[in-house]
């Protein structure tokens, strides 16, 4: 086979790059490793920037947001049994965000991508990024028992953050950083109606607690729990109770309980591979950074990067400008380390931190105490929770 871009993994980077490019007749293939089935299965983001839902828009796949999605203009923070509003558009330029499950825009982009002809193949084992440094880049993969070898002009690695993509960049040039917190987030998704209109980020000192939501009849909720829980060991019963329990006495109150449709723990992870790029490879999306979920930054982050990613390959095509492709790794990178810095910030402020001495907790407080008591601190959050601009 042969194509122009060659794309690993059919997530939400992958194809939306594919989509985009493809508007463009710049022709794109895109391999996954699981079915369409399991990537529409997994429940994750439900935060969009308006960066990313412009782009989504540009892809031809904004119809379904527009109509079904919420723009939320608001969002509260729960402490010490009260609630303090940041009001996101009034600091941010009368900017929201848009309430959209990643679920739904990749159904969207699947959807797209079948009714544009696109190439995406599901099911494949084995892929190898190969030849990245010489002038014949490919990769092969396994479907069954047949081996196929594609030539292409680059690679995407849009494969995830267990993908193979970032592991093809030798060890003595990709430097790695991590942080890895001492909790996970155990999420619970219901067929119920959300307990407030608009998010609520709760500090308590049982573990924090976060009620989202997906529509007016599905709900998203998440607790702080140990790592070492595992998620059989949470009833429902068991998982509304520790949530009442995080929640200041009049949410607790109005919450509608009903059966997890679905409930699973992810561990909290602070994770940044760089250079984004090596040859003929371009990382994107969770492929090369990782943030713990509380600032809502993860798919936004790989939002940019695909922003950044198609400009330049458009440069490349269009223009013979490869000025785009040469700046990606450091403009993506840029923009990255915000998205890390926001995510750590707001991940130590309301999270329970097990090992936390006096000094720390107290610190924590006053952050809190600073943050809803200044204006400046309130909209340096909402900047940075809308999307800083790309
Ligand atoms: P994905 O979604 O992991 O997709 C990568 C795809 O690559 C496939 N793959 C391979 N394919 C071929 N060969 C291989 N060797 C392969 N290895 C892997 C995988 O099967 C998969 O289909 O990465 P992508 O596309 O970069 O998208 C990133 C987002 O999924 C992620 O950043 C967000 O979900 C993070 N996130 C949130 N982000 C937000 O912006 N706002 C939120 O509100 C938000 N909430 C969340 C989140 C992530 C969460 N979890 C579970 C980690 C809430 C949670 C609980
Ligand atoms: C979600 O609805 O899944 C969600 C919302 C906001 C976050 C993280 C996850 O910060």
């Amino acid at each position: 086979m042969k194509t122009r871009v060659c794309i690993i993994g059919g997530g939400p980077s992958g194809l939306l790059l594919s989509q985009l490019l493809d508007r463009r007749g710049i022709a794109s293939v895109v391999l996954e490793r699981q079915s369409r089935d399991y990537v529409l299965g997994r429940i994750r983001a439900g935060v969009l920037e308006q960066g990313f839902a412009r782009l989504l828009r540009e892809a031809g796949c904004g119809a379904r947001m527009d109509r079904e999605g919420e723009v939320h203009d608001g969002f509260t923070i729960a402490h010490d049994g009260r609630l303090s509003r940041i009001d996101l558009a009034r600091h941010a330029g009368g900017q929201g965000v848009v309430i959209y499950g990643q679920t739904e825009l990749t159904r969207d982009l699947y959807e797209a991508r079948d009714r544009m002809g696109g190439t995406v193949i599901h099911d494949v084992e084995d892929v190898q990024p190969l030849g990245l440094t010489t002038p014949t880049p490919h990769v092969t993969f396994r479907k069954g028992d047949e081996i196929t070898r594609i030539d292409c002009d680059f690679i995407v690695g849009a494969d995830g953050f267990h993908g193979v993509s970032r592991r093809a960049i030798p060890k003595d040039i990709l430097v790695e950083h991590e942080r890895i917190y001492p909790f996970g987030w155990l999420g619970v998704l219901s067929r119920t109606p959300p307990v407030a209109p608009e998010l609520i980020y709760a500090r308590h000192p049982r573990g924090f607690a976060l009620c989202s939501l997906r529509s007016q009849v599905l709900s998203r909720y998440y607790i702080q729990v140990p790592l070492s829980d595992r998620v059989e060991d949470w009833s429902d019963a068991a998982f509304w109770a520790e949530l009442k329990r995080r929640l200041p006495e009049e949410v607790a109150a109005k919450l509608q309980t009903g059966p997890a449709i679905e409930k699973s723990i992810a561990p909290l992870r602070s994770f940044v591979a760089e250079p984004m790029r090596h040859g003929s490879l371009f990382l994107a999306g969770d492929a090369a950074h990782i943030v713990p979920p509380t600032g809502a930054r993860g798919l936004n982050s790989a939002g940019s990067d695909i922003h950044y990613l198609y400009h330049a390959l458009c440069d490349h095509y269009e223009k013979a400008d490869d000025a785009g492709l040469a700046n990606y790794s450091a403009r993506a990178l840029a923009r990255v380390w915000k998205a890390q810095r926001f995510s750590w910030w707001m991940t130590t402020l309301l999270h329970d931190f097990p090992d936390a001495s006096s000094y720390e907790r107290r610190l924590q407080e006053t952050e809190l105490d600073y943050l809803l008591g200044s204006d400046s601190a309130r909209a340096a959050l909402a900047e940075n929770y809308t999307g800083l601009p790309y």
